[in-house]
């Protein structure tokens, strides 16, 4: 088998593919199939988590736009090189954020033959107080299902701020969005369709409801047919805090485009912190009784208050937050950019958006956080298809931790300037997008063998052929394997493949609104190299 990035390689940068043939006769053919160059291979090397014996093939001197083949032992790979491959794809990967609106029609000018309905638009009730009636319209869809969620919400708006932050010139108005052209770019008007769902959950108190779902995850239908009783769940801490983080972020991107907006967002913010300090005690978030809607517990919430701290802190420089910040610093880890772990998004915060809170403190971080990005280079260097990831590291959402590597690698090269750094996160970028033990892209629409059957109720019930375009498959998990994978993929099955292309895997082949984030930051960072 050959094994790369099937969207295309950037002309300037590494180009890699692994083959597992035996690489007697390893060449690279022009379109007309004519041989123009002979890659560099690398000796055979067992790759444990693949089960699999790799070589890599390195065209990177290769720098021509255009067509090839890559043709080892009898067999060939399409491959593309350009000046700016990830373009598309990045307003994608946003594209594919809009097609997870809820409480809206999905218009056919702007969604084509994947069009539908307004969906649940019908106020929710207090799961645990039937009294409480409350419009919570609006926001996306957390995933393949049709619950929508305050946590992964926020994590996955802060992926788009950063991104946006750090790469603007990566990011247009032209998605074909409702928004589209109003002068903002596209990726800012997806994120306030959140945002302003997100505010919808918050209490007047300041505390945020954790989650709004029907009682069980729906059957495989539109979802205007999805007509159950929307529950809102109780508030949580993790909700509240992740809540403040993110409209302090919100804030101050937003502040350039806006005045009003903003304002309120901060509001909200600090309601929501000040809900926290008057309310101490930490209750993790467990599903009552009969539930059966995504839980997003999490048994930690110092890294959500420091996220919140950090955001805060750059949002007002009121001293209150600097102290909590520097105070819970070193009891967290600072590079996790996950729904559970979000110490990361606060140590971007600092990293990028505080200048200079207190010199060491800085300067610490930056070192932990340098030796994170060095771990997952040395990491990288040892694994059969180029990603920081080990065996027991192929969970449930495995590609989230993939881009979110990436991610790390990226800031670790804005960070001291180190082409390693980048062509760590390439190699990333590479296995999202077909350089993997499974063969596939993971994101839809994009790549000669992009994933076709994602776990993702609209792509399965809209009677359409294709899946819908720009979603993220959560990828390879050995660790949590649902009935389907357990029937379907033999149990001696390595884990880098324990994968199947299938609608009913949940564990294996879902999408999730903060798989699609973390890879609009990786493609909008190496979109913008290509941007003169
Ligand atoms: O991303 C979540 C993953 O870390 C968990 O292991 C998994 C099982 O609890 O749930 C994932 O999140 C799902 C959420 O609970 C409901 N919407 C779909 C999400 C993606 O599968
Ligand atoms: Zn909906």
């Amino acid at each position: 088998m050959i094994h790369l990035n099937q969207v295309g390689f950037d002309k300037d940068m590494p180009k890699k593919a692994i083959i597992t043939t035996k690489g007697e006769y390893c060449v690279i053919l022009s379109e007309d199939n004519e041989v123009i160059f002979q890659p560099q291979l690398t000796a055979p090397f067992f790759d444990s988590v693949s089960g699999d014996t790799v070589r890599c093939a390195d065209f990177s001197e290769l720098k021509k736009p255009g067509a090839y083949f890559l043709f080892a032992d009898g067999m060939k790979k399409k491959f593309y090189i350009s000046g700016r491959p990830y373009r598309a794809l990045t307003g994608a990967l946003v594209k594919g954020m809009y097609y997870q609106r809820c409480g809206c029609a999905l218009e056919e000018k702007y969604s084509g033959k994947f069009c539908h309905g307004a969906c649940h638009t019908g106020k929710a009730v207090l799961e645990n107080d039937k009294s409480v009636v409350k419009d919570v319209s609006g926001g996306w869809h957390d995933a393949g299902d049709y619950g929508r969620y305050v946590i992964p919400a926020a994590v996955t708006v802060s992926h788009m701020l950063y991104a946006y932050e750090l790469f603007p010139k990566a990011f247009t108005d032209n998605l074909d969005i409702p928004e589209s052209g109003n002068g903002t770019p596209d990726i800012l008007n997806e994120c306030r369709y959140e945002l302003e769902w997100m505010m919808k959950m918050q209490r007047e108190d300041g505390g945020l409801y954790h989650k709004v779902t029907t009682r069980i995850f729906a059957p495989f239908i539109m979802p205007e047919n999805d007509t159950g009783e929307l529950l809102l769940f109780r508030v949580t801490h993790t909700a509240t805090a992740a809540f403040a983080a993110s409209l302090a972020q919100a804030y101050r991107v937003f502040k350039t485009h806006d005045r009003a907006f903003p304002e309120k967002m901060l509001e909200a913010s600090v309601r929501a912190w000040n809900w926290l300090e008057k309310n101490p005690e930490f209750e993790p978030f467990v599903n009552p009784p009969n539930t059966r809607s995504g839980g997003y517990g999490d048994e930690n919430c110092d890294d959500e208050i420091f996220w919140a701290a950090c955001e805060l802190f750059a949002a007002t420089k009121e001293e209150k937050y600097r102290q909590s910040m520097l105070a819970l610093a070193d009891k967290i880890e600072i590079h996790k950019l996950g729904w559970r772990d979000v110490g990361g998004l606060g140590a971007l915060c600092c990293l990028f958006a505080i200048k200079n809170p207190d010199g060491d403190f800085t300067k610490k971080l930056r070192q932990r956080f340098l030796a994170e990005a060095d771990n997952y280079v040395e990491k990288q260097k040892n694994s059969g298809y180029g990603t920081a990831l080990v065996a027991e590291e192929y969970i449930w959402g495995s590609t989230m931790l993939v881009m979110n590597y990436a991610i790390v690698l990226i800031c670790a090269k804005l960070l001291t300037g180190k082409d390693e750094y980048q062509n760590a996160a390439q190699s990333h970028l590479d296995y999202l997008l077909g350089m993997n033990a499974t063969g596939y892209s993971f994101v839809t629409g994009f790549g000669e063998n992009a994933f076709r059957y994602p776990h993702h109720r609209p792509s399965y019930a809209d009677g359409i052929d294709d899946p819908v375009p720009g979603l993220v498959s959560g990828g390879p998990n050995k660790r949590f394997p649902d009935l389907v994978c357990q029937k379907l993929i033999p149990p001696e099955t390595p884990p880098a493949k324990f994968y199947i292309d299938h609608t009913w895997t949940a564990s294996a082949n879902e999408n999730a609104i903060y798989w699609n984030s973390p890879a609009i930051f990786v493609t909008a960072y190496f979109d913008s190299l290509g941007i003169e």
